[in-house]
């Protein structure tokens, strides 16, 4: 079991700030940005490329979209997907990075950068 499906099944706890049949938003643990939150799909795949219809990827990106502006109340945002582990993935479990809430101008910062992490 990945950790995201013991967060999706809560045996693991999370700040969930959005949830349907198909998909679960949470707080990230270590948040690289003053709002930084995980959009998983609930059917498993380990990372982004293994899921191959275009439908799937469309709803993925589609809800990390709505997530960001519906219930974060963010105007501006960066959605990010770390595919592999040389690419920094440290969760095999596929996952839209929902980065914001910056001041003006921090938004390029090294605290914003995702590859700074780890
Ligand atoms: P990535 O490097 O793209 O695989 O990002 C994985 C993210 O998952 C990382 O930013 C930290 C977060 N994370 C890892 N374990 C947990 C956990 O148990 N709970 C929460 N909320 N986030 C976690």
């Amino acid at each position: 079991m990945t950790i995201f499906e013991k967060i999706i099944a809560r045996e693991l706890p999370s700040t969930i700030v959005f949830e349907d049949a198909d998909f679960i938003a949470f707080k990230d643990i270590n948040p690289r940005a003053p709002v930084h939150v995980l959009c998983v799909p609930k059917k498993l795949s380990s990372r982004l490329d293994e899921i191959t219809n275009p439908l799937e990827l469309g709803a993925l990106m589609a809800t990390a979209i709505r997530v960001a502006r519906d219930h974060l109340d963010l105007a501006d945002y960066r959605l990010a997907v770390n595919v592999g582990a040389g690419a920094g993935q440290i969760v095999f479990h596929t996952h839209v990075h929902i980065l914001g809430g910056w001041l003006d101008g921090d938004a390029d910062s090294q605290h914003a950068d995702m590859a700074a992490h780890g």
